[in-house]
């Protein structure tokens, strides 16, 4: 923020910047037609999930309608969903991914 000192000389004071980030829950969203195979595999390559953690994460999926992938700043939550969804749609899959704020 900027002053002026009694001389009428500008000041600049410095203020440490602690605000974090704004994050976004990156969720997958049921279908019928979706390969149970291809889903594990989006959550193993483009969220970095284990093999048994991603198995947990489809099936909830596939149970309850949607979940949570992963959650991140807005850049890479949206670089996400246009991956996985230009993934799915090469594949000829209706997978929706979506990113929502946290919060
Ligand atoms: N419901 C899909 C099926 O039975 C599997 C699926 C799970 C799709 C999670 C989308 C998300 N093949």
């Amino acid at each position: 923020d900027g002053g002026q000192d009694p001389q009428g000389r500008t000041q600049t004071l410095e203020r440490t910047e602690t605000r974090q980030p704004r994050l976004y829950r990156v969720l997958l969203l049921n279908d019928d037609y979706t390969p149970m195979d291809f889903v594990v595999m989006v959550l193993s390559r483009y969220f970095r999930k284990a093999e048994q953690e991603a198995e947990l994460i489809m099936l909830a999926v596939h149970h309850k309608g949607q979940g949570v992938a992963g959650v991140y700043t807005r850049d890479i939550a949206e670089t996400k969903v246009a991956q996985v969804t230009a993934h799915a749609r090469q594949e000829g899959h209706p997978l929706r991914v979506v990113a929502e704020p946290e919060g």
